[in-house]
């Protein structure tokens, strides 16, 4: 740390200098990201409300009130009427609460010590971190021929130790949901907690299923459903950090309540204590400015630009992994090996990523990739091919 201040003018032309190395979403060249650009009103809340904290959140009331708002018009998206939850950092925290939440009811209702946790291969990597925190074992459910959760697979896993289910609703690296509506049952009947990672397709799904689009039901109206992770940051076009963990009841935010003594309120259940309303207030300016209106109308957009690419591809004669279910698509060059073809497209100048399970370039069609960017990607995938 330097011994005296030095000037704003300074500072500022070394950090632009820095940010100058950060690739821009505007460019659309970003393919693999599930995070875009905010909402300009969004990036406008999120500073105004940058000093308040909602781990004391007596002291900050109107603050407290916008995150129970958010929570509840997450809720009404996810068909619950009285939702419990709270606005976190993404994904990574949300699933972490969940599974928190599950262990815990687990170990004070069931006695289980030892648990355990059935995730599908496809699922994020959050729920590793999860198990490694919570002391809890992953028990990986085989995925079908195409790649959603086997649930005769979930069903075989299944012991007196298990404390969780966990299925996805748009998987990181294909987009795809899983039959939740057939898990939701089978975690109802043997009185298993069940977990649905919509942190991707929480904010695009129901209002596709509006639409008409024929996707499976994913969210509270099925009974099994004891928590669902679903994350402002990726489609809801909230700044980062903004995420969100919903339960069904109370009683699993109790058995994570720990004693705040000295706080405004007496118990704690979050996993961070001093945590920005920020997101909270930015989230509930962006939902409102959208509505349900504005939000379909993006999706539908994206999932176009989706069908757009996917035509073209298989015009030029690329092989598809899978047919999309959201704004995602995976493919390969039919005679180039994977990580040859990123390359190639990385000397374009186009940020890949490349998906494991199966080995494929995977386009995330988030609102920075425009018309025009799929435009000159496709003339670029033409002159590889
Ligand atoms: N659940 C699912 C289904 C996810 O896809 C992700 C992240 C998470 C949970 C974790 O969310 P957070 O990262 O918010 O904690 N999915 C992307 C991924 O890991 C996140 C991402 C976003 C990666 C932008 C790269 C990137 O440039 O692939």
């Amino acid at each position: 740390m330097d011994e005296k201040s030095i000037d704003k003018d300074v500072i500022l032309k070394e950090l632009d200098e820095l940010h100058n190395l950060d690739h821009n979403y505007a460019d659309g060249r970003i393919l693999g990201s599930m995070c875009t650009e905010a909402h300009p009103f969004a990036k406008e809340i999120y500073y105004k409300f940058l000093d308040t904290n909602l781990g004391d959140p007596g002291l900050f009331k109107g603050t407290k009130l916008i995150e129970n708002k958010v929570i509840e018009s997450m809720g009404e998206i996810l068909s619950i009427e009285k939702p419990y939850g709270h606005v976190v950092t993404g994904g990574t925290e949300a699933n972490l609460m969940a599974i928190r939440a599950a262990r815990n009811h687990a170990r004070k209702y069931k006695g289980i010590v030892d648990g355990e946790i059935i995730i599908p291969e496809s699922a994020h990597f959050s729920f590793k971190k999860a198990a490694d925190m919570l002391n809890l074992k992953i028990v990986e459910a085989d995925l079908d021929d195409n790649y959603k959760i086997n649930v005769g697979s979930v069903k075989r896993l299944i012991s007196d130790k298990t404390v969780a289910i966990v299925a996805i609703a748009g998987t990181t690296e294909l987009g795809l949901i899983d039959p939740i509506e057939e898990i939701s049952k089978i975690a109802y009947e043997n009185n298993i907690y069940f977990h649905v990672d919509a942190a991707f397709g929480g904010f695009s799904i129901p209002f596709l299923r509006d639409m008409g689009y024929d996707l499976p039901v994913f969210d509270f109206s099925l009974d099994g459903v004891c928590s669902i992770t679903i994350d402002p940051h990726k489609m809801g076009l909230a700044p980062i950090p903004a995420g969100g963990i919903l339960f069904r009841k109370e009683e699993y935010l109790d058995v994570m309540a720990v004693d705040s003594p000295y706080l405004t309120v007496k118990t704690q259940s979050t996993i961070v204590g001093t945590r920005s309303g920020a997101a909270s207030a930015a989230t509930y300016a962006v939902m409102k400015y959208f509505g349900k209106k504005g939000y379909s109308k993006l999706i539908k957009e994206l999932m176009d630009n989706t069908q757009f690419l996917k035509e073209n591809l298989e015009k030029i004669g690329y092989e598809i992994v899978c047919e999309p279910e959201l704004n995602l698509i995976a493919f390969n060059h039919p005679n180039m090996e994977t990580n040859e073809f990123a390359e190639k497209l990385e000397g374009f100048g186009w940020k890949v990523s490349v998906a494991k399970c199966p080995v494929a370039i995977r386009v995330v069609l988030m609102n920075h990739i425009k018309l025009n960017h799929l435009k000159e990607l496709v003339e670029d995938l033409k002159e590889i091919f």
